[in-house]
């Protein structure tokens, strides 16, 4: 471990372009459940019927209840030692991109730089309808009326967050493919299953870049890259950070 933490730093330290990708492990010590851990929220609850088009538009309360309460959670929850260590690395490294899957904004709170949240922001509504309103945010906890609506159209407002089978945003696809061409490429508490952020790692490794995970559990990236690190982000990333 020690080897490949110093292999980590030193890649970090020479590297001209960092990109790092991150996942619901590293607000896991922040106390925001993952989806497919143990304590998961895809144990509990069914994707398709919380967190796809279809299911919101068959019953719009249910959803927005669920996201309500995931709000409530969220919103006592503050950046780790990890979140930090990310945040300092945008800030001081002269090109480090950070690409997000997560939802909870901890990587905003914590001051980062040049972020891409590619699956949204739980704190952000559009417009349902599509009438043309900006994305708006709203952070009151417990949000005051269930469904909440678009002011501009008086139409059902939505959590301004990418469900199954929608297509991320343009502009943040790009920005997370152009995020690949970097010379090093860290894949931070994520199971790797989702697309498109679980192909970013292998366009990156494809690319030349060196690429690295921290993650406690194997994933299907774990054998893909050149180093796996085995353990929590909270963690492993300090110990890097101490070592560049
Ligand atoms: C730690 C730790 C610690 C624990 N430190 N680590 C068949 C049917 C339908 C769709 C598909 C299909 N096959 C493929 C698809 C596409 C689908 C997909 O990939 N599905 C797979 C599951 C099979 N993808 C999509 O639909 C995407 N869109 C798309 O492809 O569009 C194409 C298109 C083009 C043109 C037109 C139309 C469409 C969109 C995906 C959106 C995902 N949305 C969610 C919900 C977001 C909103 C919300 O939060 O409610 O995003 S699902 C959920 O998964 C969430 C996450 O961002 C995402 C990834 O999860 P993540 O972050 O990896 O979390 P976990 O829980 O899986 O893993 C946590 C990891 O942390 C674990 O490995 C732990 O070990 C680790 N860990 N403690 C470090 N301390």
């Amino acid at each position: 471990m020690t080897d490949q933490l110093a292999t980590v730093a030193d890649r970090i330290r020479r590297a001209r372009r960092l990109t790092v990708l991150t996942g619901a492990g590293i607000s896991a010590a922040s106390g925001v459940p993952t989806f497919r851990g143990r304590d998961g929220l895809w144990r509990q609850y069914r994707p398709e019927d919380l967190a796809t088009p279809e299911a919101f538009e068959q019953n719009p309360r249910l959803v927005w209840e669920w996201y309500d309460w995931r709000r409530g959670g969220i919103a006592d929850c503050r950046p780790n030692a990890g979140h930090d260590v990310i945040a300092a690395w945008s800030q001081n490294h002269p090109q480090c991109r950070v690409i997000t899957q997560n939802v909870d904004d901890l990587h905003v709170r914590a001051g980062t730089c040049n972020l891409t949240r590619i699956h949204g922001s739980i704190w952000e509504l559009s417009c349902w309808n599509g009438c043309g309103a900006a994305s708006w945010r709203d952070e009151r906890v417990p949000l005051a009326d269930l469904p909440p609506r678009c002011s501009e159209c008086g139409g059902l407002a939505r959590p301004a967050v990418v469900w199954f089978g929608e297509a991320l945003r343009g502009e943040d696809l790009r920005a997370a493919l152009g995020a690949t061409s970097c010379d090093v490429f860290l894949t931070v508490g994520t199971s790797a299953v989702v697309s498109p952020a679980a192909r970013l790692v292998h366009d990156a490794r494809r690319g030349g870049a060196f690429t690295a995970e921290i993650n406690p559990e194997e994933t299907p990236a774990s054998t893909a890259v050149d180093v796996a690190i085995h353990g929590g982000a909270e963690a492993i990333l300090p110990r890097i950070a101490a070592l560049i």
